[in-house]
């Protein structure tokens, strides 16, 4: 057998100049399949429309015998099973959830991982038991600073054997739409979305939301594993510390309109007006303004915002687009949330290809 040295993947890497998407990505581009676009028409994804992203293997946990342990720095450490979680105050939100390294794929240079364009991105209504109300009684010591949340998949990533475990600040474990989630939209979790239990930490990028939740472990020093301190950072340089990604950067996607392609996914709408749909999300503060380009960002105008259904979760947007003249057209919309956070026409670059938010771009041929 080979030493793990031999076949374990390098440090990220930046793909060469021209260099074209290699089958170990398209591998991971078939696992980790994307929201279809057409599926922004629903305000509440179904399960199975909704974007995955899975670092290891998809673990076998038997519901009847698993339990989720609340450890470290409490009074109380618990054991709980999922009968326990069931029988706790039981809370919905509807959530959108976003991978952070959605639209990785349009980088240029490009970060050598995950290739997505648009469409890592789904709404869900997600039910469980809050998190403040297990942790207050496990009664977190006053010196905690993180919460450390283990999922039970464990793989090699960049040389560095692990099981997949997040940390995050306190104050936000603290939060009380923090849930312990057991169900997605009234059913119970699929495999693939972490059955039994996963954590949901709305507006966070995606990496936040641990599946196949097993522990729950106080923290009196900041969390330094590697899905914390090594990946989801931004940074420009390998020996960059970088900043942590936190929450999601308000984007706005559109329904494609009119009829695809088969192959390249191009447009095709008939002469006239046609209307244009989509979803708009910050992790941020609610989406105030949402504007759309018909001339590839020459010029914008406001389209039209629907109801804010709750704090992190899309909102519907449309627009009345003229097509009075037959040829080629490329659509873009953009959205600005009440924070002050916006989208560039133009991506901004990193070097793990996170967090990006640039306006997306539909090509359309009106007949
Ligand atoms: N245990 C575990 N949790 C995980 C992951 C993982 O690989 N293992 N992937 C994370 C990432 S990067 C994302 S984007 C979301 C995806 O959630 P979804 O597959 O339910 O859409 O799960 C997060 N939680
Ligand atoms: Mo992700």
């Amino acid at each position: 057998m080979n030493t793990v040295e031999e076949w374990v993947s390098e440090p990220a890497r930046i793909a060469g100049p021209g260099e074209d998407i290699s089958v170990d990505e398209l591998r991971l581009a078939a696992r980790n399949h994307g929201l279809p676009l057409e599926a922004l028409r629903y305000d509440v994804t179904p399960a199975g429309l909704h974007y995955l992203l899975t670092h290891y293997d998809i673990p076998a946990l038997d519901p009847d015998t698993w339990r989720v342990t609340v450890s470290g720095a409490v009074e109380r450490p618990l054991s709980l099973r999922l009968d326990d979680l069931r029988a706790r105050p039981r809370v919905t939100h509807r959530v959108t959830l976003e991978c952070a390294g959605n639209g990785r794929a349009r980088l240029s240079p490009r970060p050598v991982s995950q290739p997505w364009l648009d469409e890592a991105v789904g709404t869900a209504e997600w039910t469980g038991a809050p998190l403040a109300g297990l942790l207050a009684e496990a009664g977190v010591a006053t010196s905690a600073v993180d919460v450390a949340f283990t999922g039970a998949d464990h793989g090699f990533e960049r040389g560095v054997e692990q099981t997949y475990r997040r940390g995050l600040p306190l104050i936000e474990a603290l939060r009380d739409d923090v849930l312990l989630v057991y169900e997605m939209n009234g059913q119970p979790l699929p495999p693939q979305h972490g059955a039994p239990v996963r954590l949901i930490v709305p507006g966070w990028y995606g990496m936040a939301h641990v599946k196949w939740l097993v522990d729950v472990a106080v923290l009196e020093s900041e969390f330094d594993g590697f899905q914390n301190a090594t990946a989801y950072r931004l940074k420009q340089a390998a020996d960059d510390p970088g900043e942590p990604v936190t929450r999601i950067l308000p984007k706005a996607l559109i329904q494609p309109p009119g009829v695809p392609d088969f192959q390249s996914r191009v447009r095709v709408v008939d002469r006239g007006v046609v209307e244009l749909t989509g979803r708009a999300w910050s992790g941020w503060a609610p989406v105030e303004s949402v504007e759309v380009s018909t001339d590839d960002g020459a010029s914008w105008r406001p389209a039209e915002l629907g109801p804010q259904p709750a704090p992190y979760a899309w909102r519907s947007w449309r627009y009345e687009w003229t097509a009075a003249q037959s040829g080629r057209y490329e659509l873009r919309a953009r959205a600005r949330d009440a924070a002050g956070h916006g989208q560039p026409v133009n991506q901004a670059w990193n070097r793990q290809g996170m967090a990006n938010n640039h306006a997306q771009r539909v090509t359309v041929v009106v007949r």
